[in-house]
């Protein structure tokens, strides 16, 4: 940070005066204890949802219907590993440690993204992930590209540039279904009902329920509530689902002149407590893998740690 305050400032006041300045708090600055436990927690659910994220759509890759589907697929589900990578580096910028991260999240002591405890039963899965979850992502991430915190604001830069790509593939996947056969239409448009609620989900409890938000939104680091982002998500979605052919699943959907938004029905907040408890169709599986997926790379960890170890005691004898 690079804002002036008097030299008797105490680190408090150079930390407010930089966020009321809009400046990034870099990792050698003051901050309060609980802005970087905020941080840690925000960023490592964020860098879990993406890596756990790899796996509904990584159970498609060798039933795409095509080499082109399959190539894009792939190239999608690494790029949420590298996200992931970019997320556990700015966590560990604030003092934590990656395997401890990893043991948390093993252990159910820190959470994942809800939307990712959802089956994808069918190819139009793949599309409806890339349209609405990965829509749902930018609408939450792009502001996140402005968070007070320099290394997630630029992590996020990145990501959201990919993110846009792979909206973009879900998006152009379900119009070449839907203006495909009637079979086809039907799977896209089952897939899109299935996704759409637990999509609205994402960006949190409403805002009065909401433990962080005020907090956050202060310190900057969220920029807007988990109702707005909502409400942000749902008006740019309705015009695309008309340019798809394709329906949302909600009757109470409608154009409201007066808000000038769309008007939404209510969400069923109980299912939403009720995966974040454990209890989503798919979490115990998606933790299992994870944890073993993590336990049989155990030997790629080793072998870096004794390759880097080998370097290191070459290194120093060149120098001796
Ligand atoms: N799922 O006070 P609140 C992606 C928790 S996917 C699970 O509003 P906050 C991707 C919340 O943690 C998305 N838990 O919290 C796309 C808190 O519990 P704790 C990943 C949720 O932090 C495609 C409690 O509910 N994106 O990137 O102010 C492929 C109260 O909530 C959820 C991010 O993580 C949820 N949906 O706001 C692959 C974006 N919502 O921690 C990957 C960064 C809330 O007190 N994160 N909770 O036990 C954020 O922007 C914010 O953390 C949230 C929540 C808007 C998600």
């Amino acid at each position: 940070m690079t804002t002036t305050v008097p030299h008797t400032a105490t680190p408090e006041a150079v930390f407010d005066a930089a966020v009321a300045a809009d400046e990034r708090i870099e990792p050698r600055d003051w901050m309060p204890d609980a802005y970087r436990a905020t941080l840690v927690r925000q960023i490592a659910q964020h860098a879990h949802s993406e890596i756990i994220g790899m796996q509904p759509e990584a159970n498609w890759i060798t039933r795409a219907p095509s080499l082109r589907r399959k190539a894009i697929l792939m190239a999608k589900v690494q790029d949420e590993a590298g996200h992931g990578l970019y997320l556990y580096s700015a966590a560990e910028t604030l003092g934590v440690d990656r395997e401890e991260l990893l043991d948390k999240l093993h252990s159910g002591r820190q959470r994942y993204s809800s939307i990712f405890n959802y089956p994808t039963l069918t190819w139009a899965d793949v599309g409806a992930i890339g349209w609405l979850v990965d829509g749902a992502a930018i609408t939450n991430q792009v502001p996140l590209c402005r968070c007070s915190y320099g290394p997630y604001a630029r992590a996020m830069v990145r990501i959201c540039k990919e993110e846009s790509f792979h909206q973009r593939q879900g998006y152009e996947l379900l119009l070449a279904l839907s203006r495909g056969t009637e079979a086809q239409h039907a799977m896209a448009q089952d897939a899109v009902n299935r996704w759409w609620w637990p999509s609205l989900m994402m960006f949190g409890p409403p805002d009065e329920q909401s433990a962080h938000s005020g907090q956050s939104m202060a310190w900057k680091i969220k920029r807007h509530s988990n109702d707005e982002l909502r409400q942000r998500f749902v008006d740019i979605c309705v015009p695309q689902a008309e340019s798809l052919g394709l329906t949302l699943p909600d009757p109470a959907l409608r154009w409201n002149e007066e808000r000038g938004h769309y008007d939404f029905g209510p969400i069923d907040w109980d299912e939403f407590n009720e995966v974040l408890r454990g209890n989503g169709p798919c979490n115990a599986e998606r933790l299992a893998q994870r944890r073993a997926a993590h336990e049989n790379g155990a030997w790629v960890r080793d072998a870096a740690t004794a390759y880097a170890a080998k370097h290191a005691t070459a290194h120093q004898e060149d120098r001796a």
